[in-house]
């Protein structure tokens, strides 16, 4: 396998920090055995842990008001390929890249698919753009695409997903993200239930293009850039349209997409409960769609996510099996550096999570025991596994700190070489 960091560099690295690592190890392993507890279990489940990465995220984000360029951003699809297989390299926790087109320009899937193979990378879901316009496009999207009034727009935004679904079917993929920004931004300026209507119009026509092995996830979000009605606000509004457009279609939570304060774990609870949760979008945010690092604001919020999973877990077994994607923007920090750590600090949520004995949780519920079942989580929560996911990137060939052994490499110092930027780049825009 190709690696972009020379993995004697990593080994070094590592050999540096093993003695640390197992004496912290066993005193974690000690904690854990006191309460009933098995280390290496845990160990090996940390190492089946797998979140994709976002193509898109490898480059600086912005905002609305500006975009502050990093050094050596990647500069096309295959640059990004490079860049996400660091990330895998350095935490074996990333082993598939979501693509987002037409941002990612694809003009040879063949030569992708075996880059990526190159680099022991697949593709996950692949994400459709009718949010913006592009250079040539017939039909505009300013006043909505899948559920425009316009059907020429309508046939150019359905055409548009069924061209991802092809590029992702080449590649490898098994499902589309549909992600539209379409809605209102006045009472009035459309009619609410007419544009549900013409919405799901359009997304029977995608789905009746998806193969058999395919999922179609649609995502939500309260609001942006539609600021009074946005067409798919809520799981309520997914969940309906997932229910009318069949079993290949699913909900996909983006957690950076809802009012602050939603409970967002209970949001999980209810979509697993009827079969609807098809995957997420893993970010942090303190207002709204903040894009910010996973973990970085409210660790705790992800924690409770990943109890819900479990639960749903240890009830449905492997038949349950959402979607896993980092969906963030990193405006002032190095992209790479963000996405492990972002990456790790899901895998970790996933770790404690497993702590939670859900038998005596059970107990406490039914007993009405609230100062324990709640202690149940919060015991969980507070254990530091910091140790159990080092040991599983050492043992699975990653770094034992990531951040730190991608800093001594030089990789980004030297892309800085590798890719200048393209003349006459703007400074809007990831891509
Ligand atoms: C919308 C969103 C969606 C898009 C991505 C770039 O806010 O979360 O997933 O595809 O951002
Ligand atoms: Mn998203
Ligand atoms: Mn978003």
């Amino acid at each position: 396998m190709h690696t972009m960091i020379d993995s004697g560099l990593v080994a070094d690295h590592n050999a540096k920090l093993q003695a640390n690592l197992e004496a912290d190890y066993a005193a974690l392993g000690g904690v854990l055995a006191r309460r009933g507890q098995d280390i290496e279990q845990l160990t090996a489940l940390a190492q089946t842990f797998a979140v994709a990465v976002p193509s898109w995220g490898t480059g600086t984000g912005g905002t609305r008001f500006a975009r502050f360029p990093g050094l050596g951003e990647p500069r096309n699809v295959f640059e990004k390929l490079e860049d996400c297989a660091v990330i895998n390299q350095l935490t074996q926790a990333t082993p598939a890249v979501s693509l987002h087109f037409p941002w990612d320009k694809v003009s040879d899937t063949a030569a992708l698919r075996e880059t990526a193979q190159a680099y022991g990378l697949g593709f996950d879901a692949v994400n459709s753009n009718t949010f913006q316009d592009q250079a040539g496009q017939a039909q505009s999207y300013k006043y909505g695409s899948l559920t425009s009034h316009s059907a020429a727009v309508r046939a150019q935004a359905v055409e548009h997903n069924i061209e991802c679904i092809e590029l992702g079917r080449a590649l490898g993929s098994t499902a589309l993200t549909v992600w539209v920004g379409d809605g209102a931004n006045f009472p009035g300026q459309h009619n609410l239930r007419g544009a549900l209507e013409r919405y799901l119009d359009s997304m029977r026509d995608i789905y009746g293009a998806l193969p058999a092995d395919w999922q179609l996830f649609i995502e939500h979000k309260l609001f942006e850039p539609a600021f009074y009605a946005t067409t798919i606000a809520d799981w309520g509004t997914s969940f309906a349209c997932a229910s009318a457009l069949g079993p290949k279609a699913k909900c996909l939570v983006d957690l950076g997409h809802h009012a602050p304060n939603t409970n967002i774990e209970m949001i999980v609870a209810r979509l697993a409960q009827f079969g609807k949760l098809g995957g997420f979008h893993f970010n942090d945010s303190k207002y709204g769609d903040d894009d910010l690092d996973s973990g970085s604001i409210n660790p705790f919020q992800l924690f409770l996510v990943f109890n819900e999973l479990a639960d749903a877990a240890e009830r449905e077994g492997a038949a349950f099996h959402p979607a896993y994607m980092l969906d963030q923007s990193h405006n002032v920090t190095d992209p790479i550096e963000s996405l492990m750590s972002s990456a790790v600090e899901v895998q970790r949520a996933f770790i404690q999570s497993a702590l939670v004995d859900r038998a005596a949780l059970r107990h406490y519920q039914e007993a009405n025991d609230v100062h324990a079942s709640a202690q149940a989580l919060k015991q969980a929560f507070r254990t530091d596994v910091s140790a159990i996911l080092a040991m599983a990137r050492q043992r699975s060939g990653a770094a034992i700190d990531p951040v730190a052994c991608y800093r001594s490499s030089g990789y980004r110092e030297q892309r800085g070489v590798a890719r200048p930027p393209k003349a006459g780049a703007s400074s809007s825009g990831i891509v």
